[in-house]
């Protein structure tokens, strides 16, 4: 029997950045909740600084294996191909079903306590896109895909927070960009 090769790192980021795409989550859109969440401590932010956040939590691969199975999950279930009673639960968005926010929960771990609370925080308030995917009518469904939305921001917010500090503190971008690459790791 031959070996199978592991799924190139590039690969999986690409389907994921397009899932989000395909499934009407732009960047901006996430962005959007991350200003809101940090710009009450940073007078100086700006929405370009939260897109950048944005898009470097998505080459973290916790979050492509997450978004993955998720939006696979949320796909099935509108196709209606999930077996019973898991595609009633998921098609519903049963209020004790908690897998979904598990498994994106299972992925804000790598950016430190800042993503867990503001996690937990955008779960209960549902801002912005979070909203709109909670709220969707008709046929579609995103009972997975709020809850990874929720993960994304909250790391990139958590992200921006200890990069500003890190420039408050002046280290040298060369160092920032050391321990940034040490958060991507997982
Ligand atoms: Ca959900």
């Amino acid at each position: 029997m031959t070996k199978r090769q592991p799924v190139h790192c590039h690969e999986v980021e690409k389907k994921t950045r397009e899932l989000l795409e395909e499934r009407g989550v732009t960047i901006e859109d996430i962005a959007e909740i991350v200003y809101q969440l940090q710009s009450p401590y940073n007078d100086a932010l700006t929405l370009e600084e939260c897109t950048h956040s944005v898009d470097a939590v998505l080459t973290k691969r916790e979050i492509h294996h997450a978004v993955l199975v998720g939006v696979e999950l949320d796909k099935l279930a509108e196709k209606k191909q999930l077996s019973e009673p898991l595609q009633s639960i998921v098609e519903m968005d049963e209020g004790l079903f908690g897998v979904d926010e598990t498994i994106a929960f299972g992925s804000v771990f790598g950016y430190g306590s800042i993503a867990v609370t503001s996690f937990g925080y955008l779960d209960k308030e549902k801002t912005g896109i979070i909203k709109e995917l909670d709220t969707k009518e008709g046929e579609t469904v995103n009972t997975f895909l709020d809850d990874l939305i929720c993960s994304i921001a909250a790391n990139a917010s958590s992200r921006l927070a200890h990069r500003l500090r890190d420039q408050q503190e002046s280290l040298r971008e060369e160092e920032i960009r050391r321990r940034d690459e040490e958060q991507r790791i997982g």
